[in-house]
């Protein structure tokens, strides 16, 4: 693979001819190793569930037609990516309830470092799930939320509060006629791994349905993830940053924040912020004092809500190493590469793993407790100081490149900035525009960077092609880097890239947000957790429009994915009725029956469905038409 066939983003692309010249494997060496990888696997018919396995069926008719059991292709298939989806929504399902247990010590004051930061967005929470707020101390209030949050995790009698508060009615109406209401996020993973097992659900569509069931609790994760994260750490606004690897600084003690959980990263930045810790870098010889970067979802956290640049993200997280000026990466859970140990061995950055479930043999373990969250904090910047001591100058190159990015358009932001056009009707600029064609249709761009793809030429390609023809583009999770790196999330690309309908409405309501100027042409809206918020919108649009969301002129793509929450996500988007475009084929090739029901059946019974393309053009005219459609539907000219 030559370098450009890697990336297409030059800091990334000085990285690894960093690695190269100094003999350090990469993301893109490994992958080469694995080529070509295995057809069984790439079409989904490969089973390990059982040890009679493993199984495989040829996806040409030829040779073995079922496993040893019986199960057919579609069943394989079936079962494999139910499993996908709910490793999915286990994932968020733990980064929600890590989140609710700290929202219970800190109403109970066993969490000192963890003040209840966002009162307001206390009692909107409360309020909509049912808990009484009036005349009513936040502490109070806390301790229901954070108590009927944890009851979500098991099995109830009723269908999961954050689903069933957050979508329209119709959808919830949907949902219950297909039996896909999740009543507990932790009891329905379990039940996937119930029905996926050697010889239970051997019904392709039934072990479909139990997926989208599955990716529901994995939506209601993630709303209860971003709504008690703004409870804690406060609902993002909007900030200017920036992003790429010229954010790290020679003269710096350099910290990466890695991983997705702002419990610890926003604890750090608060540290690190303090002048006993400024004073430390600087006795270390840093002049510059400490420099907080952000790499993937953490770094999206701390990014909307304390301006703190991106390094990088995704495919390329190792790139922030060989900067040779990363003094350390602190890492979380989900998306770390273990490979980052390896590049660390090769400099003098100290990896530092936190969390009990998530540790890297040859890193510095610094456990991670709410009860001594800043003294975990301050631990881990004295290892980072200790690191700085140890850099070799010779070693350093920091691609001098880095974007304005402006970041944080959590809903509250966004309807604010709407208010200030029409304080009666905030919804209104929005729903009219749509109505006359400024805003032809709206596009969420979720997801990861995949090392199958060059780093972010989907995202810059369809992005290019969607605004062109105005459409309004929400980002989040790793396709905001992408975004960022690039130079999308500012007012200039608006100028420069917008359809004229498009930059009239970012202009007016970035004018009214006197910003002197549009809107940036990306609205960040943070880390993969907060799709709940890009959810948020299309829901207030909808009611305010008095129709389903499977009718609203809303996309969703994630056109480099990668993890299997991904997966997760972008079944609920389905569920939710948007159509959903993948720009890397999932493992369902090998069953007929799957394919026709992801990107065919899906659209009859929730409206919403799976558009599979992989030229990125293509795709974009695939979603232009699509929204054209619905247009239609609603009676709106296309
Ligand atoms: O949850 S976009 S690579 S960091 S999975 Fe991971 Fe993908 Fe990035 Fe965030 Ni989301
Ligand atoms: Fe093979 Fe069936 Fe066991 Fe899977 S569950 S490994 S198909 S015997």
């Amino acid at each position: 693979m030559s370098d450009q066939g890697k990336s297409t983003d030059s800091a990334t692309l000085s990285a690894i001819g960093e690695a190269r010249k100094a003999g350090i494997e990469t993301v893109w060496d490994r992958y080469q190793a694995q080529v070509p990888q295995c057809g069984f696997g790439e079409t989904g018919l490969c089973c390990r569930h059982c040890l009679q396995g493993p199984c495989r069926i040829d996806p040409f008719g030829e040779g073995a037609r079922t496993g040893v059991c019986g199960a057919d292709a579609d069943v394989m298939v079936a079962r494999g990516l139910s499993r996908a989806i709910a490793a999915g929504a286990a994932s968020h399902g733990g980064h929600a309830k890590h989140l609710a247990h700290t929202l219970l010590k800190s109403a109970k004051g066993e969490a000192g470092d963890y003040p209840l930061k966002d009162e307001a967005k206390l009692r909107a929470v409360a309020g909509r799930i049912g808990i009484k707020t009036e005349g009513r101390e936040a502490r109070e209030i806390a301790v229901d939320v954070a108590e009927k949050a944890l009851q979500e995790f098991s099995e109830k009698e009723s269908p999961l509060v954050w689903a069933a508060t957050t979508v329209t009615k119709g959808r919830v109406e949907t949902f219950l006629k297909l039996g896909v209401v999740p009543q507990g996020i932790d009891s329905t993973v379990a039940e996937s791994m119930h029905r996926t097992t050697y010889g239970v659900d051997a019904d392709p569509v039934n072990i479909l349905l139990g997926a989208v069931k599955c990716a529901l609790a994995d939506y209601a994760a993630c709303h209860m993830a971003t709504d008690i994260a703004d409870i804690l750490f406060g609902t993002p606004q909007p900030v200017v940053t920036r992003a790429n690897l010229g954010v790290i600084k020679s003269d710096s003690v350099n910290i990466a924040l890695h991983g997705h959980n702002p419990l610890l990263s926003d604890i750090i930045v608060q540290v690190a912020g303090e002048q006993e810790m400024n004073e430390l870098a600087v006795a270390a010889g840093a002049s510059g004092g400490i420099n907080i970067v952000g790499v993937c979802c953490t770094g999206n956290e701390v990014m909307m809500r304390h301006r703190i640049p991106l390094a990088t993200s995704s495919v390329s997280q190792e790139t922030a190493i060989l900067t040779g000026a990363l003094d350390a990466m602190v890492v979380d859970y989900q998306c770390i590469m273990p490979a980052l140990a390896g590049a660390a061995e090769c400099y003098h950055t100290q990896l530092i793993t936190t969390m009990p479930i998530a540790k890297i043999p040859n890193a510095l373990h610094i456990g991670f407790s709410e009860a001594g969250a800043r003294d975990c904090a301050k631990e881990i910047i004295r290892a980072a100081t200790d690191a700085f001591k140890k850099r070799d100058p010779a070693r350093i190159n920091i691609p001098g490149i880095s974007s304005a990015a402006f970041a944080g358009f959590s809903t509250e932001a966004i309807l604010s900035a709407l208010s200030l056009v029409d304080k009666d009707d905030p919804l209104k600029p929005i729903t009219d525009n749509i109505a006359s064609g400024n805003i032809y249709g709206v596009c969420l761009f979720a997801g990861c960077n995949n090392v199958k793809i060059t780093q972010d030429a989907n995202y810059t390609a369809m992005i290019t092609e969607l605004v062109k023809n105005n459409v309004l583009i929400l980002a989040t999770g790793c396709a905001s880097g992408a975004f960022a790196r690039h130079g999308f999330m500012t007012p200039e690309a608006t100028e420069k890239y917008a359809g004229d309908g498009l930059k009239a409405v970012l202009t007016a309501v970035g004018q009214a947000a006197g910003l002197n100027g549009p809107l940036p042409l990306v609205l960040h809206m943070g880390s993969c957790v907060d799709n709940s918020r890009a959810a948020d919108i299309a829901v207030a649009i909808a009611d305010k429009l008095g129709v389903d969301l499977n009718m609203l002129p809303v996309v969703a793509s994630a056109p480099e994915p990668v993890t299997e929450k991904a997966v997760a996500i972008g079944t609920w988007a389905v569920a939710a009725g948007l159509p959903t475009h993948l720009g890397i084929v999932p493992p369902v090739l090998g069953s007929r029956t799957v394919t026709e029901v992801l990107t065919s059946t899906a659209k009859e019974l929730f409206g919403g469905y799976f558009i599979v393309e992989t030229d990125p053009l293509k795709a974009a005219e695939k979603l232009l038409s699509v929204l054209g459609e619905r247009r239609r539907g609603l009676g709106l000219g296309s």
